[in-house]
């Protein structure tokens, strides 16, 4: 695992802007920078994270923000399979609060990752997760979850990344190589305050809290991004000039082999991690694309997130592994079908309102009910003029159709698009004992589910 520069985590979390020239006589750059990690030792990860209002710096700017542990960007978790985290959650925020972490394949039951708690203000919560000694590697992420509260306390910067170690273990070629956790986050200021603005109007985009920090890579050299889209609401469509993402995994689910694209769409929740391999000697910008959800929805312009400085000495190019390893098709082992429809419609006030299945959110009602050991094909349809974000907790899925398409099986999902006015198909498997519980399923931009889009399900023996 390779660990960020003492100097870059510093420049990090005080949002520093460090002077300097750049190669193209640029009067100053951000060096890129990660929050601090926080590993497990002997199978334990103990951490607290305590929820306040406190002073934050982005770019040139400081501002009072809800955030965790005063820092926009909270310490990134690192855990094995088979690890537990006991985690502290100190509610010092006026309002209540809760935690989720987003894809673990972990209890939903009591005191572990359940999103029917609540902290109220002043009060704190313990929680213990159990990772399952099975749990597949890769890029996750932790945020509040409690009703009405999720986007504005996640808009504030209330989430931080949480990774289940081992993604390239079974890969002699990728040994020792950099790795980056790269975090998106979205910030709408006014005044030292949070603006509440339209989704993706006037916001500052960054990565790890810095605003258009500058990447270091050497002609050749090959390193690991973990892109994580941890805001509360907007899709990003990334590109990098001149290069090509070599994706091997979506949502902390290993793809079966390594997938070359030009460009990666993550909608909110999602998470890409790809290899980057240094091209041509000088400055490319890593970019993300303007963003239309639809008639109903929300257009948004693009937006440079990053800068990469590739110099130096090059580096002979490692030859990358042609397969992963195996990503079961669950296409043959369906034993039920069921559809889900999310819609929209409008309230006697005016404000929008959303729904799944003609209900809003009710966390006393149990909307699906599943016996553990199905393997589910659930049919997501948009009956509206927005894109939604279809999330499920616990568990990824398979993708299998987008608007009677069928797609190709690289990898599972825990996060997924649905076209506006269309519908897709998944294959969800309840076979994981862990997974016994009550839990949700959702749109992950979080403005829609605060306002209703949400639905609980159980999963029993
Ligand atoms: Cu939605």
């Amino acid at each position: 695992m390779a660990l960020a520069q003492p100097a870059a985590v510093a420049a990090a979390l005080a949002g520093w802007c460090v002077g300097q020239a750049d190669a193209l006589g640029r009067s100053a750059m951000t060096p890129f920078g990660e929050p601090p990690s926080i590993s497990s030792r002997s199978g334990l990860l103990p951490v607290t994270l305590s929820a306040a209002r406190s002073s934050i710096r982005i770019g040139d700017q400081v501002a009072v923000a809800e955030v965790y542990n005063g820092a926009y960007l909270p310490p990134t978790l690192r855990v094995r399979p088979g690890d537990v985290i006991r985690l502290r959650l100190v509610n010092r925020l006026d309002e209540p609060t809760n935690l989720h972490t987003h894809g673990l394949h972990v209890s939903p039951a009591g005191n572990a990752d359940n999103v029917f708690l609540t902290v109220p203000p002043g009060q704190s919560q313990d929680f213990e997760i159990r990772i399952p000694a099975n749990h597949p590697p890769g890029l996750f992420w932790y945020h509040p979850h409690a009703h009405h509260l999720s986007n504005e306390q996640v808009r504030n910067g209330m989430s931080g990344a949480l990774i289940v170690e081992g993604l390239l273990d079974s890969f002699p070629a990728l040994r020792g190589i950099r790795e980056r956790v790269l975090l998106l986050k979205d910030i709408q200021l006014e005044k030292g305050q949070i603006a509440n603005r339209s989704i993706g109007v006037g916001t500052i985009r960054t990565v790890n809290g810095l605003v258009d920090p500058t990447v270091v890579l050497r002609p050749g050299e090959t390193e690991l991004w973990r892109i994580g889209n941890v805001g509360a609401n907007l899709y990003y469509r990334l590109r990098l000039d001149g290069h090509r993402f070599f994706q091997i995994a979506r949502d902390g689910n290993r793809f079966a082999r390594i997938v070359p694209t030009d460009e990666l769409f993550i909608p909110p929740g999602g998470r890409i991690e790809v290899l980057v391999r240094g091209g041509e000697r000088g400055v490319h910008l890593l970019r993300t694309l303007a963003m239309n959800t639809g008639p109903a929805g929300n257009q948004y312009p693009a937006a440079v997130l990053a800068t990469v400085q590739v110099e130096g000495t090059a580096v002979t190019p490692r030859t990358l592994p042609t397969t992963l390893l195996p990503v079961q098709d669950l296409r043959r082992r369906v034993t039920a079908h069921r559809t889900v429809v999310f819609s929209e419609g409008e309230l006697p006030d005016g404000g929008d309102v959303f729904f799944i299945d003609g209900k809003t959110f009710d966390p006393n009602r149990i909307d699906t009910r599943v016996r553990l050991g199905a393997v589910e094909e659930w049919t997501i349809r948009n009956d509206s003029d927005e894109l939604h974000d279809f999330h499920i907790h616990q568990t990824g899925f398979q993708l299998v159709e987008v608007n009677g398409v069928p797609q190709p099986l690289d990898g599972y999902y825990d996060t997924v698009n649905v076209p506006v006015r269309g519908e897709i198909k998944i294959i969800i498997p309840f076979t994981a004992p862990v997974m016994v519980g009550k839990f949700v399923y959702h749109c992950h931009l979080l403005s829609h589910e605060d306002k209703g889009m949400m639905a609980t399900i159980e999963v029993t023996r």
